[in-house]
């Protein structure tokens, strides 16, 4: 009873010379181990931790030599270790931008040593296309449209909203944000009354929660849209704390579909979760290998997912994978 599916996303090819960046000495993949250098956002959420899992996995499957560098959530980390790889000469660079801004002199430094990069997961914002092979991720403007559908068929269209939003500048927190607004914005009784970041973590999203329900309107939210699902469930703490129901009493809708997320729904504290997929560790390695191997790539690979409501919890629990 899937109320509605992502529709594959897959944009026009924007066909990329691999070659350009083709090994020097053009040792084939079987001859040379591939060395990749993975810049990820941090361990802030379940969905990372999958991710992380997922990106491991699979280099240790194929036999990559993965070197791992974590940003704890800071840009100047996430710089930091891009130059680290540009000065090991790794084969690829793979960046996982915390924020959208910001990147273009690394990328760009990148370009000169002529190290591929591969941006996965979120968008960054750059001047030209050139800094980057390809894109692996989800559509979040999608998925932040499918997230605001759930709730005016949830609520009649008629929902005063607590927005709990993720890290500032963030391409998911950007683009969830914009997918939202676009499909509330002519509908009167939707109403975002209150917004605040709770970077994507349970903790934050725990206290904003709080934070909003003492505020002078916290008795008017009837809904939450949270930009994760660790947020949501952390809000859920918060609402209970407060002698509400989540739920019920607040009507919830996050998007990630991790595991505890299945298991709020089945408690009926949760009432949707938008997909989102982290288990991307294949298609990169995919692409690690087409680069290395002098392939054309496409500019942008988007992941397939769907949505899932809290009576179909329990029969998809099993299922879940992350
Ligand atoms: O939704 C959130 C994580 O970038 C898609 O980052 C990712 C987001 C994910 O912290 O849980």
């Amino acid at each position: 009873m899937i109320s509605f599916t992502k529709s594959v996303a897959v944009l026009a090819a924007c066909a990329f010379a691999a070659s350009s960046f083709l090994l020097s000495g053009a040792a084939s993949a079987e001859e040379k181990k591939i060395t990749v250098g993975f810049v990820q956002v941090g361990a802030e959420s379940a969905w990372r931790t999958a991710n992380s899992k997922s990106v491991t996995d699979e280099a240790a499957k194929r036999g990559i030599d993965l070197k791992f560098a974590e940003g704890q959530q800071k840009q100047e980390n996430q710089i930091k270790a891009v130059r680290a790889f540009i000065a090991q000469h790794v084969d690829v660079i793979v960046l996982a931008p915390v924020v959208e801004p910001g990147f273009e002199p690394v990328l760009t430094e990148a370009k000169h040593a002529k190290i591929p990069v591969i941006l996965s997961d979120r968008r960054a914002k750059l001047s030209n296309d050139s800094l980057y092979v390809t894109f692996i991720g989800s559509d979040f403007v999608e998925e932040g449209r499918l997230a605001a559908k759930f709730l005016v068929d949830k609520t009649g269209g008629k929902a005063k909203i607590a927005e709990l939003q993720g890290t500032p500048g963030s391409a998911p927190a950007n683009d969830r944000m914009k997918g939202f607004k676009e499909v509330i914005a002519d509908k009167p009784g939707m109403e975002i009354i209150m917004s605040q970041t709770g970077e994507f973590t349970r903790a934050k999203g725990k206290e904003v929660m709080e934070a909003f329900l003492k505020s002078p309107k916290g008795k008017e939210i009837t809904a939450l849209f949270a930009h994760n699902d660790d947020m949501a469930i952390g809000a859920i703490q918060a609402i209970e704390a407060a002698g509400l129901k989540p739920g019920k009493d607040i009507i919830i809708v996050s998007i990630d579909g991790v595991k505890s997320a299945f298991e709020a729904m089945a408690e009926g504290k949760l009432n949707c979760t938008v997909e989102c997929n982290p288990l991307i560790g294949p298609q990169l390695f995919d692409a690690v290998e087409a680069i290395v191997a002098g392939k054309t790539l496409e500019k942008r690979v988007a992941v397939k997912e769907g949505v899932f409501t809290e009576d179909q919890a329990k029969a998809e629990l099993p299922n879940r994978k992350y």
